[in-house]
């Protein structure tokens, strides 16, 4: 029996490891691309390691900055697929590390495009695009023709890589797909983002293991999706007839301010909203106690107000249409941080580090 071979940058993040799971279960050789940390970081695919349960699933390391290695990868796996998914992807960091993003992000887009375009084996290449390109956005909702206007580093190092994809598939004739996800979440979403930090508060909160939520910008609007259901159309992108590029989203948008509601619901919680600006607070009506607080050191530079995406075109040719409702989401996520703070009081001290979230 022939696998097709897969090489998954990013594997340790969250979309690497829904999607490793995606490709073991199709019968895929997985071969996760890792770099070196002085402490783990394989938390989120720990479960695949064991070879006697998937003899298929391989790690290597590499760091998307060192092109000769990621060379002599490709030459030795000789993939069928790759599907980069590394990036330093966080938007608020990415003001304080603006080099280091652009070197990561579109420097590593670069560096698999070129050894693919030096080799002499059919590879098919994903690129982790993202709804941060439009920005302040010039057109609502956006789809694949929306001009990009980025707002940050972040998002124009993931500019760059998108025309540089883009450019290997027209110059080139590399099978060559951008995927434009809009925002993604789940229990495996890293701490600093603005719905886990929600669904650890209030869990911490309602336990008496924190005693007050700081935010930023609770007027912003994003399409929030579950990340399980978008590696699936990652999938599909890399599966389609011919390489193009995707809006994937669920064309629905809430406020921050409307997650921490869906949240606090799931928790009992009735949050009602006093004050404006940095003095707005959300109150839980049952008790009388301020759960939640503005924090400007949350706010960006930039930000961007608004994202929703149109995703017509995944629908249509690709036959993808998100599954998890955003209420659904928010309960996914409550439920398991509530698990991982009943653990944490159990135990009397943090399983996830306490520090104060610097974004
Ligand atoms: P994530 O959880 O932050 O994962 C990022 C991954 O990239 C991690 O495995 C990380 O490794 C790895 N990485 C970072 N710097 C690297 C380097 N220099 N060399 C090699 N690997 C490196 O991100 P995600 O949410 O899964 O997102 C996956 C991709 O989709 C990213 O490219 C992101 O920019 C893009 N995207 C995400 C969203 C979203 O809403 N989630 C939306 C649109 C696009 P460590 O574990 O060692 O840190
Ligand atoms: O912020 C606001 C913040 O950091 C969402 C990445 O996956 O999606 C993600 O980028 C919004 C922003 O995600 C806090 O200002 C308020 O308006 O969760 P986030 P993001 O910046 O949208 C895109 C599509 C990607 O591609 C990225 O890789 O929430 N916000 N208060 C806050 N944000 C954070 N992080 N922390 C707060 O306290």
């Amino acid at each position: 029996m022939s696998f097709k071979k897969a090489i998954i940058s990013g594997i340790t993040g969250q979309d690497g490891s829904y999607l490793a799971e995606l490709l073991l279960s199709k019968g895929y050789e997985v071969y996760g691309l890792q770099r070196r940390a002085s402490l783990p970081n394989t938390e989120r695919i720990d479960h695949l390691y064991s070879n006697v349960e998937h003899p298929n699933f391989f790690m290597m390391y590499a760091d998307l900055t060192d092109a000769d290695n990621l060379n002599r990868i490709i030459q030795k796996v000789q993939p069928n697929e790759i599907y980069n998914l590394g990036a330093q992807s966080h938007v608020g960091v990415s003001f304080d590390v603006p080099e280091y993003t652009m070197n990561v992000n579109a420097m590593g887009a670069l560096h698999f495009l070129e050894a693919i375009r030096n080799q002499n084996f059919p590879v098919r290449f994903y690129q982790a695009s993202s709804s941060e390109m439009f920005g302040k956005v010039l057109a609502t909702p956006q789809n694949e023709t929306t001009p990009f206007n980025p707002q940050s580093p972040y998002g124009l190092s993931k500019v760059c890589a998108f025309y540089l994809t883009k450019m290997y598939r027209t110059g080139f004739g590399v099978f060559a797909s951008n995927g434009i996800l809009f925002n993604h979440e789940s229990p495996r979403r890293g701490l600093n983002f603005v719905t886990r930090k929600i669904t650890l508060g209030l869990a911490r909160l309602k336990l008496g293991l924190q005693p007050l939520l700081r935010l930023g910008n609770l007027n912003a609007v994003r399409d929030w999706g579950f990340s399980k259901d978008y590696v699936e159309a990652i999938w599909r992108i890399v599966q389609y007839e011919k390489s193009d590029d995707f809006v994937v989203a669920t064309g629905e948008t809430h406020t921050v301010r409307e997650f921490v509601e869906a949240v606090g619901r799931f928790h009992g919680f009735d949050i009602v909203w006093q004050g404006a600006g940095l003095d707005e607070k959300g109150i839980n009506r049952k008790t009388n106690q301020t759960i939640v607080e503005v924090d400007p050191i949350f706010f960006r530079p930039n930000e961007v107000d608004l994202l929703q995406g149109d995703a017509h075109k995944a629908k249509k040719l690709l036959g993808w249409q998100p599954k998890t409702t955003f209420s659904e989401l928010a309960s996914i996520m409550a439920e398991s941080d509530l698990a991982l703070a009943e653990q944490e009081f159990k135990l009397g001290k943090p399983v996830v580090s306490q520090r104060r979230f610097a974004v």
